[in-house]
């Protein structure tokens, strides 16, 4: 298992959290995610044979925030 920090920018409330922790959950190989709305930062720890963090990236962009 990896575990990276994405920053993310766009999140205003916790239904942004929550959303996005589903979005991030739902990724297959994401063995958790844990989304902070006051570091505005996700922290994702996932098994990269199945998933990477470009896909990641692409899946935060796709639910409306930006991912760096
Ligand atoms: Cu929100």
């Amino acid at each position: 298992m990896d575990t990276v920090r994405l920053q993310i920018e766009g999140m205003t409330c916790t239904g942004c959290v929550n959303s996005l922790t589903r979005v991030l959950s739902a990724l297959p190989g994401v063995a958790e995610a844990n989304v902070s709305l006051t570091k505005a930062r996700a922290r994702v720890t996932f098994d990269p044979a199945q998933t990477s963090v470009e896909a990641m990236k692409q899946a935060i962009e796709r639910a409306g925030y930006k991912a760096a």
